[in-house]
């Protein structure tokens, strides 16, 4: 049993209903059962948090990547340190889960050690949300940037050609309890995944989310999938979505969002590249005296929420909460579309 339909259009999954759907699903299309388990964790926890781009959607975009080749499905991690403080990951063009995964207790050990630390996440193969790799970070203890390109979907503003990436940029900060302060969101007005999603839904976009390829706005999702993704908030959407492409793309020796597509080929796959990591330690810049000031960032959030106003994450764990009592559900045609790849 893997669902139960509670209306004609909805299918309700348990946690672990998911997890074993998602990984007989990547298993079936070439995953080791170590990586399936890595990846799945990612797409479930997606799901679980009503990431409906980054969650159970994802098994459609993983099968296809998958089939075309672009992934290393036997990829071993080399975890090295090239500097003091840096880190790097060569997931060697598997996905990034297990490299993460693989490199993330030195990580922690070089950012308590020196107050600060980087990682380079590179040569991997990333479809997912960024907020699941920062919520494992956080859980040190530690404040974290992190960033990655993607591929080129993106027009810089003033410019009616693809080149950036929906670069997503997230944050994260320690805080009392298991619901760390974490934004995470892509540089372009949406995520391409949330067009796919509209475009599979039948639905109109929002303003100002894209250009079609003769350069003028449209709400049509094909035409946006064919012309170009705008960056949120012009000029300074653009500039940190290059940055992004900079810091996570040549600074690690990684490719950009146009050299992804490139070695995408036509194939339609997920990017590969390079995903940048900072963590910063408080108790490097503060010692003892750090709880004390984390408490001051706490009233900080405590004006924002007591003037109405919500936290970024928190609709996210409201629906993390809600979905392990209630399960989660997922629309009906995805599910039997997922059903499909196991045939
Ligand atoms: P959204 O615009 O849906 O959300 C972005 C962030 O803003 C979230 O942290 C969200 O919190 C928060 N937020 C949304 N509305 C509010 C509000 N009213 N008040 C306060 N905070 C709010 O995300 P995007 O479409 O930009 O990106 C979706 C996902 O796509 C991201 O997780 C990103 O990492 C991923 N992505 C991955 C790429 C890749 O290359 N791997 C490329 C591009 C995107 P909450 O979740 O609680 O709503
Ligand atoms: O939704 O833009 C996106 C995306 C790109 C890679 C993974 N997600």
């Amino acid at each position: 049993m893997t669902g139960n339909a509670d209306t004609d259009s909805m299918v309700t999954l348990s946690l672990a209903e998911a997890q074993s759907l998602s990984q007989r699903v990547l298993e079936h299309h070439g995953l080791s059962a170590a990586d399936a388990a890595a990846v799945s964790r990612t797409i479930v926890a997606g799901q679980r948090d009503d990431c409906q781009s980054h969650g159970l959607y994802r098994l459609l975009v993983c099968a296809h990547t998958l089939r075309s080749g672009k992934v290393v499905t036997d990829a071993v991690p080399n975890i090295t340190s090239p500097a003091p403080a840096v880190v790097r990951a060569d997931a060697r063009g598997g996905y990034a889960q297990p490299a993460f995964e693989a490199a993330l207790p030195l990580f922690v050990d070089k950012a308590r050690t020196h107050g600060l630390a980087a990682m380079a996440l590179t040569d991997c193969v990333h479809f997912s949300a960024l907020w699941p790799e920062v919520e494992a970070v956080v859980a040190h203890g530690l404040v974290v940037l992190c960033c990655t390109p993607s591929h080129a979907w993106v027009a810089p503003a003033g410019g009616t050609k693809p080149l950036f990436g929906t670069n997503p940029l997230a944050f994260g900060w320690p805080r009392p309890g298991d619901t760390p302060f974490v934004f995470d969101f892509a540089t372009s007005g949406v995520a391409r995944g949330e067009i796919e999603l509209h475009r599979r839904a039948g639905k109109t976009l929002g303003e100002g989310w894209a250009i079609g390829s003769d350069g003028q706005p449209t709400t049509d999702a094909e035409a946006a999938l064919a012309g170009a993704m705008l960056t949120f908030g012009g000029h300074k959407g653009s500039a940190l979505s290059l940055m992004i492409e900079l810091i996570a793309g040549p600074l690690i020796g990684d490719m950009t969002s146009a050299e992804s597509m490139a070695f995408d080929d036509g194939a339609g796959a997920s990017p590969r590249g390079g995903v940048l990591f900072l963590a910063l330690d408080p108790a490097g810049f503060l010692g003892a005296a750090a709880a004390e000031h984390l408490q001051r960032a706490e009233q900080l959030f405590d004006a924002i929420t007591g003037m109405g106003a919500r936290l970024p994450s928190q609709r996210r764990y409201a629906a993390r909460a809600r979905t392990a009592v209630e399960g989660m559900k997922v629309p009906k045609g995805l599910y039997e579309d997922v059903l499909a790849l196991l045939k």
